[in-house]
Parts: structure tokens; sequence; C-alpha cells
């Protein structure tokens, strides 16, 4: 079936991978990336797809009621994949407001342009909010966060995600709108931007500049490589059923400090130091006000009902990450000039 596929942000990290999987799996779909090219959102993210027939870029605010309005009319969307939002936890300490602004109101928007367009029929119609584990909370030594538990978000970001998951379901039960969610844990790999732990730490290494590890290092995040969270995203827009939320996640669990460690020794490698160089760089600093100790997913559903599993082990994708990192310099300075330096100075 030919579709008109909307992916918003899709100049950000995650969206540009799901931006490339879908334009070059199926070149029947027209794919309109929609993204307000923000200080995230780079289109030297999607320079290798970008002059192929079925991809669009289109540059606009999802918060601009009008814009959005216009774009739906002129594409006659049958599907939205809305990843566009703020989305690192320590700039929403910072600036609270933006967050509530493009990830309430946007997804709001969103969805009530997609209800307005899609309300004589809503038959293969689909809006798909990609969210994120962080709306569970913080979980303690054990347990996993599942599709059934209660959200409890703790931080401005995860708040404004949580707030923007509801609106969704909101309008799939008030209005029918065909809607799926899915919350994902924390990604890495290639286009990261670098005020996110894996790619500032392979930034800092390799220019010799402190490692910040924020209070002791002991808070726990469960890492999944970004292709696989676009490959699930792919799965779960095709054959996910309507009205459900799916988690994903990679069953891998690594302690800050731990994972720093491990990065430190990839790093000492692909570089040629000599090994335990680069843990001399580790700098225990001030702890993230808020900090959530633990997020772990389980992704049972999705692997059971859909079949998706993860495709990499972590070492093997962190070594691909470093990689990457290693062999774009010129898209790493780009990213880290101007407005990341006056970022950098007020985090520390
Ligand atoms: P990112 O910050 O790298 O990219 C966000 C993109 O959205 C950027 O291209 C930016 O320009 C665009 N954008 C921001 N505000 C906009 C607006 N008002 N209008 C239009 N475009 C706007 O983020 P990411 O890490 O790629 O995350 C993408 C999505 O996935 C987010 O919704 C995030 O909450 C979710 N998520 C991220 C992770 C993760 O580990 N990074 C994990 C789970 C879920
Ligand atoms: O310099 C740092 N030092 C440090 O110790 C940074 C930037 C982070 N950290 C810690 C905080 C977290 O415990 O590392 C962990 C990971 O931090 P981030 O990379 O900022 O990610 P996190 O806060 O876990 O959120 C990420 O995953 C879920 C994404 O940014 C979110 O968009 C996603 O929803």
């Amino acid at each position: 079936m030919k579709r008109r596929i909307l992916i918003t942000g899709g100049a950000g990290f995650i969206g540009s991978h799901v931006v490339r999987l879908f334009v070059s799996k199926y070149p029947d779909y027209q794919i309109v990336n929609l993204d307000a090219l923000t200080y995230a959102g780079n289109l030297e993210n999607l320079l290798d797809v970008k002059d192929l027939p079925n991809y669009v870029f289109e540059k606009g605010d999802i918060t601009d009621e009008a814009f959005i309005d216009q774009l739906f009319g002129k594409y006659q969307f049958d599907g939205v994949i809305h990843l566009a939002a703020e989305s690192h936890v320590d700039r929403s300490i910072m600036d609270p407001l933006a967050f509530i602004k493009t990830n309430v109101l946007g997804t709001a928007v969103l969805l009530n342009t997609a209800r307005k367009y899609w309300k004589d029929n809503v038959e293969n119609k689909l809006f798909y909010h990609v969210s994120t584990d962080e709306v569970y909370g913080s979980l303690g030594e054990e347990g996993f966060f599942h599709e059934t538990t209660a959200y409890d978000p703790r931080s401005p970001y995860s708040a404004s995600k949580a707030s923007s998951d509801h609106f969704v379901m909101a309008y799939y039960h008030t209005y029918h709108l065909p809607a799926i969610i899915s919350n994902c844990s924390n990604n890495y790999g290639s286009h990261h931007f670098p005020e996110k732990l894996i790619p500032l730490a392979i930034h800092n290494i390799k220019n010799n500049k402190p490692v910040p590890v924020y209070g002791k290092g002991e808070n726990v995040r469960d890492w999944l490589y970004v292709n696989d969270h676009a490959r699930a995203i792919d799965t779960i827009f095709h054959k996910g059923r309507i009205g459900e939320t799916y988690n994903i996640g990679g069953f891998n669990e690594w302690k800050n400090i731990d994972l720093i460690q491990l990065l430190c020794r990839i790093m000492d490698k692909k570089l040629g130091r000599p090994e335990g160089t680069s843990a001399q760089l580790i700098t225990f600093v001030k702890d993230r006000a808020g900090h959530d100790l633990r997020y772990a997913i389980d992704a049972t559903k999705l692997n059971k009902e859909l079949g998706w599993e993860p495709s990499l082990q972590f070492e093997e994708g962190l070594e691909k990450t470093v990689d990457w990192y290693l062999s774009n310099e010129e898209w790493l300075q780009h990213v880290t000039s101007g407005n990341y330096q006056k970022y950098y100075q007020e985090q520390y």
C-alpha cells in the first residue's frame, strides 16, 4: 500500500534513523520530515537520503497550528510518527516551559489536526507517538517497568512526555483517533547530540577533557542501540494494535560508572593509548537534581506479540558508535560550535 507519512523530529538523533529506515525500506511511501531545526535538529544527519524521490523535508514548528493544518492539507497524511520533542533532562531542569510548549502543546496540536483531517474516515490511519521509559519514574534495585506500570514522572522532561502520552490516549478514547504509543529506554548510536552521556564522554575523552559523572555514578540505565529502536518503531507502526502501548528496551542495564569505564577501555584501544589513560579523565560532579536511580524496561510484550528483539550486544554497539564518532569529526565540530559552548559552560 502506498502511504503518506509525517515523521516529526526527523532531523534529530532517533528521528534521523527512523527517516533513513523508512525512506530506504519503503520506496512506495512518501516520507515528509517535519522539523523545527532547533539546536538538536541537524540536516547533516540525513545527507545520505536527502535526494531520494520519496523524501521531503519541511521546516516548521509542531506548536504552530496554522502551519500544521496547512501541512496536513497539502500532503493528506495517513500516518504520523511523532518524535519531535525537547529531549534533554538537564535542559528541562533549566527551562521547563520550553518542554511543556513543545512536548505537551506540540503533541496536542498534532493530535487535534490529525483528528480534524481523519474524522470522516479513520481506516488505515495511525498516530504513532514515540515516548520514553522515564514516564514511569524511578525503580529501586529490583523490578521492571511494564506497560501497566503507573505513570510517576519526576523531571520536567518526563512530566511533559507523560502529559503528551495522556493526551494521545485521551484522543484515542474520546475521539477514537487510531493511536499507538511506545515507551523506550535510553538510546545510543551515531548522530547522538553530545550533551547526552555517551557522546559527551566520547567527545571529552578524545579531547582529553574531564568526563563528568553525576553523583557517585550509581544510577542505572537500560541502553538500546538506536537502529534497534528504529526497527521496533517500524514493526509497531506496521503490526501494532491500535490503542496499545509497547515498551521497547534492551534488557541491558548498566551503572553509569561501569558504562563509562567500559567506554574508557574502548577509547584507549581505538586511540592507541595505554590502558587506563582515558579512565583518569573520569570526574565525579554534582548530582542531577531529582536524578532517577534506575530505569529497566520489560520488552516481553513487543517480543511475544510482534517478534521484535534487539540485534546487537552492547559492547559491539558501543564499539560501532565510537568508530562512527572517531570518523565523523566534522559532524562533531559542527554540532559543538556556537550554542553548545554556552550550554556546556552553564552546566559546570
Ligand atoms: P533529539 O533532541 O535528538 O531530536 C528532537 C528533534 O525534534 C530535533 O530534530 C528538533 O529540531 C526537533 N524539534 C524540537 N522541537 C520541535 C518543535 N517545536 N517543532 C518541530 N520540531 C522540533 O531527540 P531524540 O533523542 O532523537 O528523541 C526523539 C524522541 O524520542 C523524543 O520524543 C524523545 O522523548 C523520545 N525518546 C528518546 C530517547 C533517547 O534515549 N534519546 C529514548 C526514548 C524516547
Ligand atoms: O554528563 C553527564 N553525566 C552523567 O553522569 C550526563 C549528560 C549524564 N549523566 C548521567 C545521567 C543519567 O543517569 O548519565 C545517565 C544518562 O544521562 P543522559 O544521557 O542525559 O540520559 P537520560 O537522562 O537517562 O535520558 C535519556 O534517556 C531517556 C534521553 O536523554 C531521554 O530523551 C530519553 O527519554
